[in-house]
């Protein structure tokens, strides 16, 4: 039996210390060592401002990215909504291949598109917008120029949550994806399988495409006593409920 793909999504790891963080490692030296290859399909981390912090805040997790990817297992990395300015030198030193969005694979035998997610949620107007603006060579060259607390202030602006207001820890509002968009990837792509996080809304839908059968796999975020991977292999798609004490149920 060839050795499982796993992916996860949405964990908005802190840059503080957190049970999510302490998960997040658990399941790198854990049942990740087992697989082939790794997606994480965005929003891994809660914001980045630039990997020159990054690499500071989140020296943990780069270097067990990177011993993973040293025994073998490839980790790709899709860029979500919070953390789209990890950059190649963050890659590096994590030993991460970055994924564009959206990407198309074949996964265990059937042409998938994976996502973050984020791009099928046309019907949040001022978040694409948003979303055009800040994916702007030009507007992330002059952010990456900004001092430290400036890019921190933007970060904590963007997700509706100034820094130190009593909303930080409230998580904004997510509208779904808007169905003709999801449609749309599904024919542009021909593929009869679409995984994405972003929305937080886990599930498993399925629709017909130009009257071919088809599944779109949402992913679950993390939440503490919550972490969610899924793993693909001979027996097909699975979530597994990730338990920090080391128990993978
Ligand atoms: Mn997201």
């Amino acid at each position: 039996m060839t050795a499982p793909i796993l992916l996860l999504s949405d964990l908005h790891l802190p840059n503080t210390p957190s049970p999510l963080r302490t998960a997040f490692l658990a399941f790198l030296t854990g049942p990740a060592r087992q697989a082939a290859a790794v997606y994480i399909l965005g929003d891994l981390f809660e914001y980045w401002i630039g990997d020159a912090e990054g690499l500071r805040e989140y020296a943990p997790e780069a270097a067990a990215l990177k011993a993973l990817g040293s025994s073998g297992v490839t980790v790709y990395f899709m860029a979500g909504n919070r953390d789209f300015l990890v950059g190649k030198k963050f890659a590096a030193a994590a030993g991460l291949q970055l994924l564009p969005d959206p990407y198309r694979l074949d996964l265990g035998g059937i042409p998938t598109l994976l996502s973050h997610g984020d791009l099928f949620c046309t019907e949040d107007r001022a978040y694409q917008r948003w979303r055009r603006f800040s994916r702007n060579r030009m507007t992330q060259a002059i952010y990456r120029r900004l001092p430290e607390s400036w890019r921190r202030y933007v970060a904590g602006a963007a997700r509706g949550q100034p820094e130190g207001a009593a909303r930080r820890n409230k998580p904004e509002a997510i509208l779904d994806v808007v169905d003709a968009d999801v449609r749309a990837a599904f024919a542009a792509y021909a593929v009869p399988r679409l995984i994405h996080g972003h929305t937080h809304r886990p599930a498993h839908h399925t629709l017909q495409i130009n009257g071919h059968n088809a599944e779109r796999w949402v992913l679950a975020d993390w939440r503490p006593g919550n972490y969610e991977y899924v793993v693909i292999d001979s027996n097909g798609f699975q979530r597994r409920n990730f338990s920090a004490t080391g128990n993978a149920e």
